[in-house]
């Protein structure tokens, strides 16, 4: 049966579950979310690894409408972040408006109207939203003869909790913003650990701390001071981390603080030599960790730095011919990130499809719109995503500006708008040309932040502040429109 609803928001994860609240508020009551899994939470849902936290400050990274008082830890762990999620989602009384269940396997701009295929029906809406973010869908590494391997096979987004590693011999490839989480938690377990290590990190000193019960109070009584001490961690973030993006020689200061953190925590040379970056601090995310370095440098845990060659089916072969013998391999291996299963389903005006409109690479105005696709916004867009601060920020900045857009659609009469391909062309080359000279782009390395080709599509490299204004309002002579 065909459900028809004004408004469709794909994903519950902070973006489809902000953008709901904000519907709500702004009196949009027509409107259906559609989730695949079983609740709500996105990548915080999924990712349920040990040791998973925040590695951006809680009080920076929730809502600005529903401030949490109750947060434990400077950093959260990744199961108060969903409970929080949950409870915005019951709170704000969304969950009425959620479709479980229902994965969405295609969505067509026919007859002026969106047509979302799940895999519970079909659904049209005149406007689609979609909060599906870029770290979804993991990525897997093609390992020749991965197939064969008689052992245990996980990534980390998909933790089997079944799987008892106490005793095990485990393989971890990746050494990115999860693994060096999850290593120090299954260190102690394990009896091996091979850490397949292809580039080394650079890892600063995380400043963790409990939030006191005094403090938590103060936080319920004054809201407002919760949100000064929010406003001084983002104004602090803000200009440390960006303004020395902007200065690659600045950042190569910043780096003798993780190398004193190196040299400190770890006392071997030959390791600690393994572990050095040979790369510009901030040109990948930079990590934070305090119990990583410690764990890798037990005597149960071996750095691997060769290549992987294949794996077998009781090991793991490097390029130097050693067979490291594993019974578990652990995949810390990231996200399909430019490479988005979305560009697959999504099909616009004169049925192009986002791949072929991203052939050369992915780009959308404001990191929102997409000419080609009326009445289509994103949240988490192309050149939206953050290394040095609170993506709730920049998703916030986004839901207000298609909240603006919904309102002049209403205001005006318009039953379609669609960005004028010159105008998204020109923010793209705004954002091409701010990454230039930046760590992103000058830092000598490869990261997820670039697609197949090189391009920086995916971090935004000016302040969150910036990007605030520049979506502050919709402006209609941006987009090409229909009347009603
Ligand atoms: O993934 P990653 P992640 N052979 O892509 C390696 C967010 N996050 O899941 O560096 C061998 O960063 C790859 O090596 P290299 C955060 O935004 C946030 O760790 O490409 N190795 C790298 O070491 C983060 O950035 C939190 O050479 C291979 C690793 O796998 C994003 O999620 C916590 C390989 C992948 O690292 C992703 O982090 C955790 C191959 N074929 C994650 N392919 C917070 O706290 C890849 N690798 C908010």
């Amino acid at each position: 049966m065909l459900q028809n609803h004004r408004i469709v928001v794909i994903g519950t994860g902070f973006a489809g579950i902000g953008m709901a609240v904000r519907l709500k508020q702004a009196g949009y009551d027509d409107f259906v979310v559609l989730e695949r899994a079983e609740d709500v939470g996105g990548t915080w849902r999924d990712n349920t690894y040990p040791g998973c936290r925040c590695d951006v400050p809680s009080h920076l990274y929730s809502f600005s409408f529903a401030p949490n008082p109750d947060w434990s830890s400077t950093f959260s762990p990744q199961p108060e972040i969903e409970a929080y999620l949950r409870q915005v989602t019951d709170g704000f009384r969304v969950r009425p408006h959620i479709r479980f269940g229902h994965a969405v396997q295609s969505a067509h701009w026919v007859d002026d109207r969106w047509l979302i295929h799940t895999n519970q029906g079909d659904f049209t809406a005149e406007i689609l939203l979609s909060g599906m973010g870029p770290l979804a869908e993991p990525s897997y590494p093609k390992l020749n003869g991965i197939e064969s391997f008689e052992g245990e096979v996980f990534h980390s987004a998909q933790w089997n909790h079944d799987l008892d590693l106490s005793g095990r011999k485990v393989a971890v490839i990746g050494t990115g913003a999860s693994a060096i989480q999850f290593v120090p938690a299954i260190q102690p377990e394990v009896e091996e650990l091979h850490l397949f290590q292809r580039t080394p990190p650079w890892v600063m000193p995380r400043p963790d701390r409990r939030i006191s019960r005094l403090e938590k109070a103060v936080f319920r009584a004054f809201p407002l001071v919760q949100k000064a001490v929010r406003a001084g961690i983002y104004w602090g973030r803000e200009s440390m981390v960006l303004g020395f993006a902007k200065l690659p020689g600045i950042m190569k200061q910043a780096q003798k603080v993780a190398e004193k953190h190196l040299e400190k925590q770890v006392r071997d040379p030959e390791l600690r030599a393994r572990l050095t970056p040979d790369f510009t601090l901030g040109c990948k995310r930079v990590l934070i960790s305090d119990d990583y370095y410690p764990a890798v440098a037990r005597p149960n845990v071996e750095v691997v730095t060769d290549g992987i060659t294949e794996v077998t089916p009781t090991g793991i072969v490097t390029d130097d011919g050693v067979k490291h013998e594993v019974d578990t391999i652990i995949y810390g291996t990231g996200f399909r990130v430019t490479d988005l299963p979305v560009m697959d389903m999504l099909y616009g005006r004169d049925g192009l499809s986002l791949r072929d409109a991203w052939a050369e690479g992915m780009e959308a105005h404001l990191g929102t719109a997409v000419a080609g696709f009326p009445n289509f916004f994103l949240l988490i867009g192309p050149n939206t995503g953050l290394g040095h601060s609170s993506m709730v920020f920049m998703i916030e900045s986004q839901i207000a500006y298609i909240l603006d857009a919904l309102k002049t659609m209403d205001a005006e009469g318009l039953r379609q708008v669609e960005v004028r391909p010159e105008v998204q062309r020109a923010f793209v080359d705004g954002v091409r040309s701010s990454m230039r000279n930046t760590v992103w782009t000058r830092g000598g390395c490869t990261s997820w932040y670039l697609d197949a080709q090189g391009r920086n599509t995916t971090l935004w490299p000016s302040f969150t502040f910036r990007f605030r204004q520049l979506t502050r309002r919709f402006d209609r002579a941006e987009y090409e429109t229909v009347a009603m």
